[in-house]
């Protein structure tokens, strides 16, 4: 017997949605959230594909996520929507909200979703990488809860904090990136604990501040780092910044507060920008589009890859086998149904 099991894409989905309805969660959620794991699985972004329904279920366990809010859009000027999740899971609240931001975007050349009161879980890059096939560039941020010690400190502060950007390309996938401003994401982590494996050097401190490669100590007792040092803080606190205070909503620090000790997926807000390069060129924005072509072309020319590359060449994979599952997993997963 391995310890992968092989699953359809379409069984990923009928896997994810059975469990997702089994606690509780409205139909329109439940296919929001299951798109996104399918996606997650699909393009080999294991820390937020099929394993995140063992914590979203906790979530639901809790009884804190509201399994049937309807989010509530309000038209805020000509260039920004906000969308009230209502404590219900984000991932309804974009689908909602990024129609609005897209119509905004092609009125206005630049236009901000703020998503309010959401249980946040999912990656961010199948967000921007959806308007970038709409034609815009994007950006998208969001807090978490607090794990990450700011540079020279040692006390838990900021989010894991992800970033994604978009560029859409002519004809071909999108230029995009997503990670999290902590040096790896805490889902990432989680993975190396539930695998029994130590985590590389750099990655977390304990509750004295030491260097450690146990993932448990990191998660429960001592902090995470950031990436790039003192660059990764400022950008985390960016994003905290950008993502709370300015829309209104929590920081990491709160969203931790909230959940007290239970262990829950982070409520706060997410930020996401798009930009319509038609209204930013100077007049002939064929010749700017194909400028940032020539950008792309001296990184892959000298045989760097472009961020995304490993992720689309999965999804080809998938797309055509389906994915490989740790037994494991699965088999937790299963247990859900009980
Ligand atoms: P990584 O450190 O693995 O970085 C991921 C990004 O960097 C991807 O765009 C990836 O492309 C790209 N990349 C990786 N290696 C290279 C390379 N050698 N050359 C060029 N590009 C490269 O991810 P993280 O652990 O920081 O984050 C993983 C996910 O976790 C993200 O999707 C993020 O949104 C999610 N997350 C969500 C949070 C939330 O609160 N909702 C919090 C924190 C993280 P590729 O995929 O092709 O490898
Ligand atoms: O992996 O850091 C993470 C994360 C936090 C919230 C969702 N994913």
């Amino acid at each position: 017997m391995t310890d992968t099991i092989s699953l359809s894409l379409d069984a990923v989905h009928a896997l994810a949605l059975r469990v997702l309805t089994h606690h509780g969660l409205s139909a329109a959620h439940a296919q929001a959230i299951a798109r996104i794991i399918v996606a997650g699985e699909r393009d080999e972004c294991h820390s937020h594909g099929v394993f995140r329904l063992l914590m979203c279920t906790r979530s639901l366990r809790d009884g804190k996520v509201s399994c049937h809010a309807e989010p509530r859009v309000t038209d805020r000027s000509a260039a920004v929507v906000a969308v009230d999740a209502q404590y219900g899971f984000s991932q309804l609240a974009f689908e909602i909200g990024s129609q609005h931001l897209v119509e905004k975007a092609r009125r206005n050349g630049i236009a901000a979703l703020a998503i309010n009161n959401c249980f946040h879980f999912s990656a961010l890059w199948p967000e921007v990488e959806s308007l970038a096939e709409q034609g815009l560039a994007a950006l998208a941020l969001t807090p978490s809860h607090a794990w990450v010690a700011p540079a020279g400190g040692s006390r838990p502060v900021f989010g894991t904090n992800p970033m994604a950007f978009s560029w859409p390309r002519p004809g071909g996938q999108p230029y995009v990136f997503d990670f999290a401003t902590s040096a790896v994401a805490r889902g990432e982590i989680e993975l190396y604990r539930r695998s029994g494996r130590a985590i590389p050097p750099g990655w977390g401190i304990d509750a004295a501040g030491a260097a450690t490669t146990d993932p448990a100590t990191v998660l429960q007792h001592g902090a995470m780092l950031t990436f790039g040092g003192y660059k990764g803080s400022a950008l985390s606190t960016m994003i905290e910044l950008l993502a709370g205070p300015l829309i209104g909503d929590l920081t990491s620090i709160e969203s931790k507060a909230l959940d007290g000790d239970a262990g829950g997926t982070p409520c706060h807000g997410e930020l996401i920008l798009a930009f319509d390069p038609a209204f930013f060129s100077q007049g002939d924005a064929q010749a700017d589009q194909a400028r940032a072509e020539q950008l792309f072309q001296s990184i892959t020319d000298q045989g760097a890859r472009l961020p995304s590359q490993r992720r689309f060449e999965a999804r080809a994979r998938s797309l055509a086998r389906g994915v490989q599952i740790p037994r494991a997993l699965h088999e937790d997963v299963l247990a859900l149904l009980r």
